[in-house]
């Protein structure tokens, strides 16, 4: 059963009542464009099938009760909590994203009366597919429905204000300094299609995207490899960038242009020019896969996708061995691209692969971590799906 059923039911059960409403919400893989959000640029995420589900039921007595269902079947259950008493550093582990999405709508003025949640998922945990932005998402609309607000309809704050509040509860409540591409992700993804996002100025194009048109297929390396933004050098890179941007007298590091990344390191210190090396020339492939996507040559992106791990992996420095292996075994097996995805550090990765040499790329990727004692990857091939919304 899908997550939106299974949460259904997991809520009658707990209940003895049918959920108010249930809301779900999917994880993300970006295409390109990755450490560029922060720096008010250009990501091209799409929405995986994956996705976290949350049925809801109103309560009056302004206490959130939130659980989850285990891979078990069985739900955990987070300690309650009153809404109007809710403050950074309240709430720890997994309870933290609901209630930081509660705290961050209660800051916004949304009327809470309190709510029951029953949570389920199978967007896959600490892989870098952005498991808590989909479970925030799916918070988010559940509770602004019990409000009786529905995100882009008359009287109701639109998706990308709904985006910049669960931002705030990620970075204000939870304490992960990240940025918008996978709140925005989950809540603007259409199926079919990557969503070609200017962070800087919100504007959102889909463009559309069918790898098995050109019998081409995406396949997501998860390394199993540990990944914590809120724990890893993600706030070094963040304030690096700041920096950079601050000594080069420009707004952000969007705002310096390929033909000027000569000029403009040269008056950085020497440990600020990779990184601004990296965001202007990702900025750049970004571009260059919209263009090659429009005009419908799919095959072109492979090299640029390679291209941009290259500079995470050398110039930002946020791949890791597990990330890096997976992408040298894809592409020694004919893979026509392949890079990190996410924030890094471990995580996923991605590869622009023929259909016809999906199942040798699998095994490559396979051997290359039995060969060195890694964790054994997961592997599944992924097409752009929906956005987050109503279940039933
Ligand atoms: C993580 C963050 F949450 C995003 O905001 C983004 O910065 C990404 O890393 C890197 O592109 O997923």
């Amino acid at each position: 059963m899908r997550p939106g059923g299974r949460a259904a039911a997991a809520f009658a059960a707990e209940h003895g009542r049918a959920p108010d409403s249930v809301w779900s919400a999917p994880g993300r893989v970006n295409l390109i464009g990755e450490h560029t959000d922060y720096n008010d640029g250009f990501v091209l995420p799409f929405a995986l099938p994956h996705r976290t589900a949350a049925a809801v039921g109103r309560r009056t007595d302004g206490v959130l009760a939130v659980a989850t269902l285990g891979e078990d079947g069985v739900p955990r259950r987070a300690e309650p909590v009153r809404i109007a008493d809710l403050a950074p550093g309240g709430v720890s582990g997994w309870a933290a994203y609901p209630a930081g999405v509660a705290w961050a709508l209660r800051g916004e003025g949304v009327p809470l009366t309190g709510a029951d949640v029953m949570l389920a998922s199978d967007v896959p945990t600490g892989a870098g597919l952005s498991s808590s932005h989909a479970l925030e998402c799916a918070v988010a609309l559940a509770l602004l429905d019990l409000a009786g607000l529905t995100p882009d309809s008359e009287g109701s704050p639109s998706r990308d204000e709904v985006a910049r509040w669960v931002q705030r509860a990620e970075n204000d409540f939870v304490g992960a300094p990240t940025g918008l591409l996978d709140q925005t992700a989950s809540l603007r993804c259409a199926s079919e299609h990557v969503l070609f996002l200017d962070v800087r100025s919100g504007h959102g194009e889909q463009v559309p995207f069918d790898a098995a048109r050109d019998e081409l297929a995406v396949l997501v390396i998860d390394t199993r490899a540990s990944h914590s933004l809120s724990e890893s050098g993600y706030g070094d890179r963040r304030r690096g960038c700041e920096r950079a941007a601050e000594l080069l007298g420009v707004p952000a590091l969007r705002d310096v242009g390929v033909e000027e990344l000569p000029a403009a390191t040269d008056r950085l210190p020497e440990e600020l020019r990779p990184l601004v090396r990296h965001v202007v020339t990702e900025n750049e492939r970004v571009l260059a896969t919209v263009a090659a996507l429009r005009a419908g040559r799919l095959a072109e992106v492979g090299p640029l996708l390679t291209a941009s791990h290259t500079s995470l992996r050398d110039d930002y420095r946020v791949s890791c061995e597990e990330l890096d292996v997976a992408v040298e075994a894809a592409l020694n097996t004919g893979a026509l691209g392949a890079r990190m995805t996410g924030g890094g550090f471990g995580g996923s990765a991605i590869a622009l692969v023929s259909t016809s040499k999906l199942d040798a790329v699998e095994h490559a990727v396979t051997e290359a971590y039995a060969a060195r004692g890694f964790t054994a990857p997961r592997l599944f091939t992924a097409v752009p799906s929906a956005g987050a919304g109503r279940e039933d």
